[in-house]
């Protein structure tokens, strides 16, 4: 059976984005054709400033949320990466393959490392090698796909050239992945500036729109986004991104694939929005009814976490002891 490993990182409340690029497909495909883990990978929350009572919150939140967006833990494991020690493990073999100059080229390195230095932050060495350890997340599992948003494919390609080269160097040990991504909606752009993507950890909250935000600020975050400056409703990303990512936002919460279509259908903006105002409005319900029952019993979501760090720790441990014995490190007596 296909083996698939994805996961999501508590740096700030789940997103429109989260779910419709990865989430979503998660519950509805993967967790029923495959052997699936998802992970709340909290290790890589701490790649930039952060609080860890912060951390420790939102960790929790986004498991329970992942639950309420309706991953079944009897059709998939559901876990936190930190409480499965092979990810730090497989993490250093890793960078014992992976090039200083091949994470210096990795986009999220360039912009954030640019950020925390006009922050006067400091860049921590973990902004650099965390793509190494999404390559251990991956490659720990024998994954064969990695469903994701647009926005990682760069980090999975990594982790395909890691897989070869050392298994090209060491012995066959891994299996090569691939990211698949979803037909629509692979990438959500942020509402006030639709040249950039709709990020959870980004400051100005206006232009995302998160799982658990009421009806009404759905509503309002919609219909406030930017759009463009002519009139006409088309389907294009270069010129007109905010119409287009209206028109992806709509087609996604519909279930439409064809974007250009749904666009012809529409002779104004405001029509437009509204229409995809209250499609997101209720796809997001019943995601936030099932949250509010799931946080009333933090108990059940532990007992699901912890019961998904023992299976994933079952998995992952023979890959990774194969690693360390591949690469010429003297067994445990
Ligand atoms: N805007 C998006 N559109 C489509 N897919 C998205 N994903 C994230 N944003 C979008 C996908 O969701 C999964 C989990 O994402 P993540 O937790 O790794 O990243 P994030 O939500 O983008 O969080 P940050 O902290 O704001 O990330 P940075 O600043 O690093 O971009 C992934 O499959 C992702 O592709």
């Amino acid at each position: 059976m296909k083996r698939i490993f994805s996961g999501v990182k508590p740096t700030g409340h789940l997103t429109l984005g989260n779910y419709l690029g990865a989430v979503r497909r998660w519950v509805e495909v993967d967790q029923h054709q495959a052997d699936a883990l998802f992970s709340v990978v909290d290790l890589h929350a701490l790649t930039v400033e952060h609080n860890p009572a912060r951390v420790r919150r939102l960790s929790l939140q986004a498991a329970t949320l992942l639950l309420a967006s309706g991953l079944d833990p009897e059709r998939c494991t559901l876990f936190v990466q930190s409480h499965v020690d092979e990810h730090a493990r497989l993490s250093y073999l890793l960078e014992c393959t992976a090039t200083d100059g091949e994470l210096r080229r990795m986009i999220q390195y360039k912009e954030k490392s640019v950020r925390a230095r006009e922050a006067e932050e400091g860049v921590r060495l973990s902004l650099l090698t965390y793509p190494v350890l999404m390559a251990a997340d991956i490659l720990a599992y024998g994954t064969d796909e990695v469903p994701v948003g647009e926005d990682q494919t760069q980090h999975v390609e990594l982790t395909r050239d890691l897989a070869v080269r050392f298994n090209q160097r060491y012995g066959h040990v891994f299996t090569v992945p691939k990211a698949t991504h979803p037909e629509v909606a692979a990438r959500v752009m942020d509402l006030q500036d639709p040249t950039s993507k709709m990020g959870k950890s980004h400051e100005n909250g206006a232009g995302i729109v998160y799982l658990l935000d009421e009806a009404e600020t759905v509503r309002r975050k919609i219909m406030r986004a930017v759009t463009d400056s002519g009139r006409e409703v088309v389907y294009d990303r270069e010129e007109s991104p905010g119409i287009a990512n209206m028109v992806d936002l709509l087609a996604a919460a519909t279930g439409c694939r064809a974007p250009a279509e749904l666009a012809g259908a529409y002779d104004s903006y405001g029509a437009l929005k509204k229409d995809t105002a209250e499609a997101v409005v209720e796809l997001l319900r019943p995601v936030r009814e099932r949250h509010a029952a799931l946080a009333a019993d933090p108990g059940y979501v532990e007992r699901v976490l912890r019961e998904g760090a023992e299976r994933a720790r079952g998995m992952a441990r023979p890959m990774v002891d194969r690693a360390y014995r591949a690469i010429g490190l003297l067994p445990a007596a």
